[in-house]
């Protein structure tokens, strides 16, 4: 009856994913949320309105966040019979089975798998999110997986409120060997993001991969600026930006919460990339957003390091989260 692992695991090993990474990376939140539920149980446990009011308390408490906790529980007031009783392994099963159901998952205009034929050149990705969440660093990481796919790369330096910030865009540009499109700091982030993909349509190139700023003198500088450099790209390539994805740092658990709702009503935000997952027991957040904002993962960062950025893979990740 139940077998949500078993019928998900996926057929073929995907390298990009790295189930062992993404469980060793995960292991914190993993303890964290399975002894809460551990402690729920002894040999089975009755289904009742104690147990829901205590699982909803295990939710929350993981990051997961309002909405989602409550659907969850409200789904299995659904599927369990009133005061029927469950085992520990049941109730992982279950649980499993509404967290992928909450989830999104990536599909077109988002090119998946880095197999970019399905898609005019060049895909351009713009990465917004807040000062610190990791948006330079995914961006690093993810041209360096798309270079190693043997894809032609630009990196657009539309980050041009901090001088350090073109610095540490160009350090990973030499680093993973891809080309940059920089006006250096305080010049226009919308001119830039303009000369990037015209650059990049003119060279060919398979992907653009577009840096901005996190931090601006207020918040609505910020939103207005990033709103620019969109109508700007798609001024030149109408279907550009194909992919907005939009950065958040898993550490900042319910916080993200906040970010994502302030980003995606004002650029049109299409994926998420969550980051710092590795040693956060706050993992939990990457279902929550993902549901409430109805925005698929599309990667995970697991480490500081050109390797570490990961296609995100719903059956991997929510095996890491109850695997024992
Ligand atoms: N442990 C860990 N650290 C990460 C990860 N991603 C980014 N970092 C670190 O987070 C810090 C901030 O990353 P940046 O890439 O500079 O963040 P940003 O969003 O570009 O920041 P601003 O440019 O200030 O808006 C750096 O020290 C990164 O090395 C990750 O997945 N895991
Ligand atoms: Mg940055």
């Amino acid at each position: 009856m139940f077998n949500w692992f078993s019928k998900n695991k996926p057929k073929e090993k995907d390298e990009r994913v790295d189930a062992d990474q993404t469980k060793l990376a995960l292991a914190t939140t993993r303890t964290g949320f399975l002894s809460k539920l551990g402690r729920l149980f002894s040999g089975k446990r009755q289904i009742n309105g104690a147990f829901l009011d205590e699982l909803e308390e295990v939710l929350l408490t993981s990051d997961v966040g309002v909405e989602t906790s409550i659907r969850i529980i409200e789904n299995l007031e659904k599927r369990v019979l009133k005061d029927a009783y469950v085992s520990q392994d049941e109730l992982h099963e279950m649980l499993a089975e509404e967290i992928s159901m909450l989830m999104p998952d990536v599909s077109l205009p988002l090119a998946h798998n880095f197999t970019l034929d399905q898609i005019v050149k060049p895909y351009v990705v713009l990465v917004v999110g807040v000062n610190g969440v990791g948006k330079t660093t995914t961006i690093g990481k993810l041209a360096h997986q798309y270079a190693k796919e043997g894809k032609k790369v630009i990196l657009g330096a539309a980050d041009t409120f901090r001088a350090a910030a073109v610095e540490q865009l160009t350090i990973w540009q030499n680093r993973v060997g891809v080309s940059i499109v920089s006006h250096g700091m305080n010049s226009d982030p919308a001119a830039v993001a303009f000369d990037a993909v015209k650059q990049a349509v003119e060279e060919n190139a398979d992907v653009l991969i577009i840096d901005t700023a996190g931090r601006l003198h207020n918040k609505i500088g910020l939103m207005n600026e990033l709103s620019k450099i969109r109508r700007v790209i798609a001024k030149f390539k109408p279907d550009a930006p194909q992919e907005v994805l939009l950065i958040i740092d898993a550490t900042t658990g319910q916080n993200a919460f906040e970010q994502a709702k302030q980003f995606t009503s004002s650029t049109q935000v299409n994926a998420l990339a969550v980051t710092k997952l590795d040693g956060t027991a706050k993992g939990g957040v990457v279902i929550g957003v993902s549901h409430a904002f109805n925005l698929p993962v599309k990667y995970i960062g697991l480490g500081e390091q050109a390797e570490d950025l990961k296609l995100f893979n719903k059956y991997e990740f929510i095996k890491s989260i109850f695997a024992s």
